[in-house]
């Protein structure tokens, strides 16, 4: 078992700076030890190094900002997750902020066609260029990977070859509203805090499950936005929503997930070291390392 570390540090698909730092101090907080301490062979050959656009070279096409940079990047995100998947190895990709999902969940698709996405956020992930409202593309992810909306020809590597079907998120609770017409139009299955609430988490990870994997036979791609997490728990990051899941809830998951034994990739999201304060910073990070061991095997006994 071997898992290889993608370090994305890349914040262009939203307006804050610092999330680009995340995967430096998921790293440096010992996280590939930590991953070799569960027995794991892991590779890290040095955090991606992306291109530079400057701001002048990039001006937005529609309302998407920043969009060439961030399908570039995303683009050589996705070529190394799916060589990485190619080869055998678990690819770990450590944001950076989500947009970057366009580029793993498509390496993915490359190697394993017939993965699942199992989304954990706070939101959506799933304007489309006409109905995003920021024009931060971290936002639309999901919309490109399904094939919906506006075709704009920078991101037309990528195929839009996810079936609705094969998607299911769990925390939600900040959706736009032409999110959530997107999200029943197309009948995508979403366990929002209230059933979260309302079934408890094992019932829910469960459901989500049988919606996406009824006979647990499919690749799982486990794609956790650390927003999803209640922000007492993750507070530092871009957009942190109040009444998100708690620490044991976001374990259970990766947890969950692991037991599975289909778990074919991990992305590990929107960790921003230069928002609150030094303690809420280390809190974070020791949170994210966390739920990348939980996700690949660390028990409690
Ligand atoms: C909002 C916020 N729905 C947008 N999205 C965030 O910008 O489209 N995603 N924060 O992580
Ligand atoms: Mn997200
Ligand atoms: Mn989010
Ligand atoms: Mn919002």
């Amino acid at each position: 078992k071997i898992a290889a570390i993608v370090g994305c540090p890349f914040s262009g698909g939203q307006a804050k700076p610092g999330v680009d730092r995340g995967p430096i101090n998921l790293v440096e907080a010992g996280l590939i030890q930590q991953l070799e301490g569960l027995g794991w062979k892991v590779e890290f050959d040095g955090h991606h190094q992306f291109e530079e656009i400057s701001a002048n070279g990039d001006p937005p096409i529609g309302k998407l900002r920043n969009p060439r940079i961030v399908s570039r990047v995303s683009k050589a995100v996705a070529e190394a997750v799916g060589y990485h998947a190619k080869m055998g190895k678990l690819p770990v990709t450590l944001g950076g902020d989500h947009s970057l999902a366009m580029g793993t969940i498509s390496g993915t698709l490359d190697t394993h066609p017939n993965a699942c996405v199992v989304w954990i956020d706070a939101h959506a992930d799933i304007n489309t260029p006409e109905t995003t409202e920021s024009g931060n593309i971290h936002g639309m992810p999901m919309s490109f990977l399904l094939g919906l909306g506006e075709k704009i020809s920078e991101y037309s590597w990528i195929q839009p070859r996810l079936q609705p079907s094969s998607l299911v998120y769990i925390g939600l609770r900040d959706v736009d509203a032409a999110e959530k017409r997107i999200l029943k139009e197309n009948k995508i299955k979403a366990f929002s805090m209230h059933e979260v609430d309302k079934y408890g988490i094992g019932k829910v990870v469960e459901m989500a499950l049988d919606h996406v994997n009824p006979k647990r036979d499919r690749p799982i791609h486990l794609s956790f936005d650390v927003d999803a997490l209640d922000p007492s728990v993750a507070p530092s990051t871009g957009t942190p929503v109040r009444g998100g899941l708690t620490f044991r809830e976001g374990h259970y998951i990766c947890e969950a997930i692991y037991e599975t034994g289909l778990l074919v990739a991990l992305d590990l999201m929107e960790v921003n070291p230069s928002l609150e304060d030094a303690a809420s910073v280390h809190q974070t990070v020791a949170v994210g390392c966390s739920l990348v061991r939980a996700a690949l095997g660390e028990t409690l006994l």
